[in-house]
This record gives C-alpha cells, sequence and structure tokens, in this order.
C-alpha cells in the first residue's frame, strides 16, 4: 500500500510520480472505511485529497503554515502528516479531533472549526512573519462557503497591505453544506463555468500576442492596467481589482495542473487567491450525489450509502420544524433566517412551505441577526434559527440591533448544551451567559417536546427580543403530565416538598428528575422546579422557596460563569433570603469532544455525583 509509506509530513514528496495516482485513491478508499464506522465529515474531505496532496507537494510542513478553514476538511491533511492512527478514535473522547488543533500536530497552524476565519488568521501570520524577517509561506484554504462570511471579506479587504506571498486557496465545490447561496456564490460560478468565455479571453491574448515584436507587451500592460479592457483578458477581476492576484479556475481533481499553479502562486510576492474547482464526495457515489448529507454523517453502510439511524424518534429540532411550519399557516408575518444551515435547524420545512417567507443568508451570522432585526422593524416576526455556538459571532448584533431597539425577533437557539464529537468550537455552552446579560432579552428553555411547542408559540406571539434554547437530538418525552400554559417569567414547580429544592433549565429535566428520585429513595424531601424562564428569574418562586427550604440546587448544561445559578445566586444574596445556593453547569474551561454521556461524566453532570454533592452541601448547611 502506497498509503503506507506516508509516515510523516513531506514523505509524500519521495513518491514515485506514478504512485501519486494510487495514493490519491487509498486515501479515499481509507477514509470512506472509517468515516462510515466512526461517523464525521465525509463530502468535503473526498473533494480535497488532490488538493491536500498538491499543497504538501508544494509546500514544505511543518515551516509553511497551512490554515483549513472550518477545518471539517482536513483528514487527508492529517493522514499525509502522520496521523493515519488516529482514525480509529476519530471525534471520540480523547482521540483525533475531526478539526485541525494546534496541540495535535506542528503541522496544524490554527485552529478552525467556525467558518471564515482562515484569511484573518493568514493575515496574522504573514504580519507575524514580516515583522521578524522570516521567509515561511502562509496558505489558507477556504470554501465557496465559507467566502459567504463576512469575515472573510474583512481579511481580503486588508490583504493587499500586508507584503509578500500570502496564497489563499478558494476551494470552490458549489457547495456549502446545502447549495451555496448568494452573489459571491453567482460570481464564482460565473468563473466556474465560463469555459467559452475563458476560451474567449484566451483568444484575445493569443491574437494580441501574435502581433509582432509589441503583442506581449500589450498583453503585459493590458494586465497592469486597472481598465476595462483588462477585463478582457484576466478572470477574477474582482480580486484582482482588490490588489489580490488571481489564478484559476483550475481542475481541483488533475494533481499536475493543481501542483504547476500552486508553485506559481508561492512565487508571487503578494498575496494571491488560486480558485480551485473540486467535486464535494468525489470518488464515493451516494456523496456525490447527496453531498448534503454526507456532509456531516453518522455511522453508515458503504455498500448502500444508508446512514445508522437513531430511534426514530422526533428530535428538538424536528419538533420545532413542524410547529414553525403550523404556525407560518395561519400567521403570515413569520418569516424564517437561517445561515446557511437549513437542514441542521429543520428550516428547510419551511423553505418547502413559505419559499417567500424563507432567507437562507449564508454563513453569515452577523448579518442574519442585524437583517431579522431590520425585518422586525419592517413589521414581520423573523424567527433566525441558528446553532448556539454559532451565535456567538452575532453577540453584537444582538445587542446592538435587536435589544436596543426592542424588536421582536426570535432567536432558536439550537444544539445548546454539548453537542458532543464536534468538540470545543461545536459545544453550545455560553449562551445562557451571553444572553441573559443584555437588557431587552427574554431567555427560556423546554423541559421536553410538548412543552417545546408551547414555548415556541409563545415566543412567536411575544413581543421583544426572545431566544428559546434546546439542545442536539431526541426530543425528552417524559414528564408529559406537567404541561401548565407558559405565563411569562414563571416557573413551573413539579413536585413542591421542602428542605431542598432543584431547580433545572430545560433539558436537564431528565437528569434532575432521576436525582430527585434517587434523593427521595434515600430519605429526603425535595422540590422539583423546572425554570422555563433563564431571563428573567423568576424572583418570586425564590422568595417563596426560601420560607420551606434551606437549599436550592441549580441545574444547567451552560457555564457557571454568567449562566442561571449565578443569576440565581446573585439574586438570593442581593434580596438577603435565608437559602445556600448550590450551582451544577459547565466549569470554567473548554469542553472537548466525544460522546455527550462521556462528557457529562468528565465534568460531573451525572446523576451519582450531583447526589452525593447534594447530600454533602445539605449535611454542611445542617452542622452549621
Ligand atoms: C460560523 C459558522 N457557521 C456555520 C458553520 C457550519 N458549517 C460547517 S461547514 C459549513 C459549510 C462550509 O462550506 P464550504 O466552506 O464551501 O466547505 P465545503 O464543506 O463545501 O468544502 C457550514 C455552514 C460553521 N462551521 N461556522
Amino acid at each position: 500500500m502506497v498509503l503506507e509509506k506516508i509516515q510523516k509530513e513531506n514523505d509524500i514528496k519521495s513518491l514515485l510520480p506514478e504512485e501519486l495516482d494510487v495514493l490519491a485513491q487509498e486515501i479515499r478508499a481509507f477514509l470512506i472505511d472509517k468515516i462510515s464506522k466512526t461517523g464525521g465529515h465525509l463530502a468535503s474531505n473526498l473533494g480535497v485529497v488532490e488538493l491536500t496532496m498538491a499543497l504538501h507537494l508544494v509546500f514544505e510542513l511543518p515551516e509553511d503554515k497551512l490554515i483549513w478553514d472550518v477545518g471539517h476538511q482536513s483528514y487527508t491533511h492529517k493522514l499525509l502528516t502522520g496521523r493515519r492512527e488516529g482514525f480509529d478514535e476519530l471525534r471520540k473522547f480523547g482521540g483525533m479531533s475531526g478539526f485541525p488543533k494546534r496541540g495535535e500536530s506542528p503541522c496544524d497552524a490554527f485552529d478552525t472549526g467556525h467558518s471564515s476565519t482562515s484569511i484573518s488568521a493568514g493575515l496574522g501570520l504573514v504580519a507575524a512573519r514580516n515583522i521578524q524577517g522570516r521567509d515561511f509561506n502562509v496558505v489558507s484554504v477556504i470554501g465557496d462557503g465559507s467566502m459567504t462570511g463576512g469575515m472573510a471579506y474583512e481579511a481580503l479587504n486588508n490583504a493587499a497591505h500586508q507584503k509578500g506571498s500570502f496564497v489563499i486557496v478558494l476551494n470552490d465545490n458549489n457547495m456549502s453544506i446545502s447549495e451555496n447561496v448568494g452573489g459571491m456564490s453567482n460570481y464564482l460560478s460565473g468563473l466556474r463555468t465560463a469555459d467559452v468565455y475563458t476560451g474567449l479571453k484566451k483568444g484575445v491574448e493569443d491574437t494580441l500576442k501574435r502581433i509582432p515584436v509589441q503583442g506581449e507587451k500589450i498583453v503585459y500592460q493590458i494586465r497592469k492596467t486597472k481598465s476595462g479592457i483588462k477585463q478582457l483578458i484576466v478572470p477574477g477581476m474582482l480580486f484582482e481589482d482588490m490588489g489580490i492576484t488571481y489564478l484559476g479556475p483550475v481542475d481541483g481533481h488533475n494533481l499536475k495542473k493543481l501542483i504547476k499553479v500552486l508553485r506559481e502562486a508561492k512565487r508571487m510576492d503578494r498575496p494571491t487567491l488560486v480558485h480551485v474547482l473540486t467535486k464535494k464526495g468525489k470518488g464515493y457515489a451516494p456523496a456525490e450525489e447527496n453531498p448534503a448529507k454526507f456532509h456531516g454523517t453518522g455511522p453508515f453502510s458503504i455498500e448502500t450509502g444508508e446512514v445508522q439511524n437513531g430511534s426514530g424518534k422526533d428530535s428538538y429540532t424536528n419538533v420545532f420544524s413542524k410547529v414553525l411550519c403550523d404556525i407560518g399557516k395561519n400567521n403570515d408575518k413569520v418569516v424564517a433566517i437561517t445561515a446557511a444551515m437549513a437542514d441542521g435547524t429543520g428550516l428547510n420545512r419551511f423553505a418547502k412551505c413559505f419559499p417567500q417567507r424563507f432567507f437562507d443568508v449564508g454563513i453569515a451570522e452577523e448579518h442574519a441577526l442585524t437583517f431579522a432585526a431590520g425585518l422586525a422593524a419592517g413589521g414581520m416576526k423573523p424567527v433566525v434559527a441558528l446553532y448556539s455556538s454559532f451565535l456567538q459571532r452575532a453577540f453584537d448584533q444582538t445587542i446592538h440591533d435587536i435589544c436596543m431597539q426592542n424588536l421582536p425577533v426570535m432567536i432558536a437557539v439550537d444544539r445548546a448544551g454539548l453537542v458532543g464529537n464536534d468538540g470545543e468550537t461545536h459545544q453550545g455552552v455560553f449562551d445562557l451567559s451571553f444572553l441573559s446579560m443584555i437588557p431587552n432579552m427574554t431567555v427560556l428553555s423546554p423541559k421536553n417536546r410538548w412543552e417545546l411547542a408551547d414555548m415556541i408559540r409563545f415566543c412567536v406571539e411575544y413581543n421583544g427580543p426572545i431566544a428559546l434554547r434546546y439542545p442536539r437530538g431526541e426530543a425528552f418525552e417524559g414528564m408529559g403530565e406537567f404541561r401548565a400554559p407558559i405565563v411569562y417569567g414563571k416557573s413551573e414547580i413539579l413536585y413542591e416538598e421542602e428542605n431542598i429544592a432543584l431547580m433545572f433549565v430545560g433539558h436537564m429535566a431528565e437528569l434532575a428528575e432521576s436525582v430527585r428520585n434517587e434523593l427521595k429513595a434515600t430519605g429526603y424531601s425535595c422540590t422539583l422546579v423546572n425554570a422555563r424562564f433563564v431571563k428573567p428569574l423568576d424572583t418570586k418562586l425564590l422568595e417563596h422557596l426560601s420560607k420551606e427550604h434551606r437549599l436550592v440546587v441549580t441545574i444547567e448544561e451552560n457555564v457557571l460563569t454568567g449562566g442561571f445559578g449565578s443569576q440565581v445566586l446573585s439574586f438570593v444574596s442581593e434580596a438577603n433570603l435565608p437559602l445556600h445556593i448550590c450551582s451544577i453547569g459547565i466549569p470554567d474551561e473548554f469542553v472537548e469532544q466525544g460522546n455527550v454521556d462521556v462528557l457529562r461524566r468528565e465534568i460531573g453532570l451525572e446523576k451519582p455525583v450531583i447526589v452525593q454533592r447534594i447530600i454533602d452541601e445539605y449535611a454542611k448547611i445542617l452542622d452549621r
């Protein structure tokens, strides 16, 4: 096997030319085999096999710096840098990350996970290189989907100012997770599909060059000018006009052509964008046919392409998807916005039912929130659905454009809490803190599928900024007997006893209930409260609890700093209530990748640890 000859970075350079094609095939077979077992990002990785090989053949790692935007497509890079063994434990707790990690290899120049950061990070490395008088190359590889994110343009806008070489590889497969959207995507399509056009350019160039003596000079002069005539022979004018040399488009599955164009880019003494055309899912028919399904996948059958399914129960996302469509039928003010995640957030259903009222804005969370604010100012009821960790991007827009104007925007915060195998970059564990601190914002979270449905309806009716957070995965079907109407700012008491009160946020319901059962079995009495609202805090309830209780335990899947527990604590302290508070949540550290149950065990968010902690805390109180 040729792949076995690759033990570390740069080993690829010792392969014979005829071995390279075999290597590409072996890499594809390897990735399909491994990802079919572990799950992971398949389609994007199959698309960049030759591109990654070419980059490794042209550049020197780890001296040269290679940055992968989002980073989900870095599997071949990991294989070529001696991490083949890691694929058995890909994305598992303690195993190899599915994203580049500086801590994992010196060949990973920058950690990524969220999109559109690679050009900024690359420019930073270029600036650092220039200041220190060093001479390594910097290459940022960014997908056309990630080019819809604002940061990419902010960085491009800056790029021309930096001296020396900087290679931006635009990996254009015409896809984000689903079809790519927007003006830039159209522009790239123009460059991509204009064979005739590029042919015409070539024709003009060739004809000019044939003019004796002066021909070559004229072509050179035209290339140098800023005039419209330049458009006749230079594609990628948009980039050229920004001071970035454009090379391409080049077939991203033709290794020889890739090597040639990358060498040319490497020689340039200025920022250069290499436009590479690839096919997402290349080499595996089910992924080529349905790249969105195989963007990120669970384990699947290689023969049929069937992905192993869960229990068949509805996820929280499915419930949201169905209920919002239902609401949309009777309320034509409701509009839905996604930032390139129509499938993931379940808004694809709304898009089908109400195409006029659905917007995919690309990977542009900041824009999504301000756009929603505009829609709300214009009299609509916007619902922005995004993942908790990506909402982090739009913190200022939420404050400045939505909350300051008190606009009725509903933010559906999906994948809140621990998400698992994507790791640190994707855990949704900060939203309760950063949303609760904003004036005018309301934050709530459901205990089960029925409460999610009720809360969605409540949020759509509510006339102000409101964020509804729910987690990844199957919607809880327990506690169905408790379905009191949602009342603004009011918690829900499920069982009322005395001494110890357990207050949980949203999907911590199941865990909290099992903790209470265990405490009861051990002889303690315990009140159980579904917080429902994290903001505003139900202060009346805390005052009420203070009469018959001594210990209040809060449980949330959010960082403790600024979360529900810390708000309870600060109110109880200010109001001088005779209550002790024990807050259970995520400690002040980034939570790595792994199965969610394993992660909960690691951070002590599990029944035995919590029960023991409560028993100990309560004993201390009694001792005082
Ligand atoms: C800020 C942010 N929003 C959303 C995502 C989710 N996401 C991961 S990959 C991806 C599509 C990326 O498309 P592209 O850059 O073209 O890469 P491809 O997978 O097509 O190679 C999206 C939307 C993300 N990683 N970061």
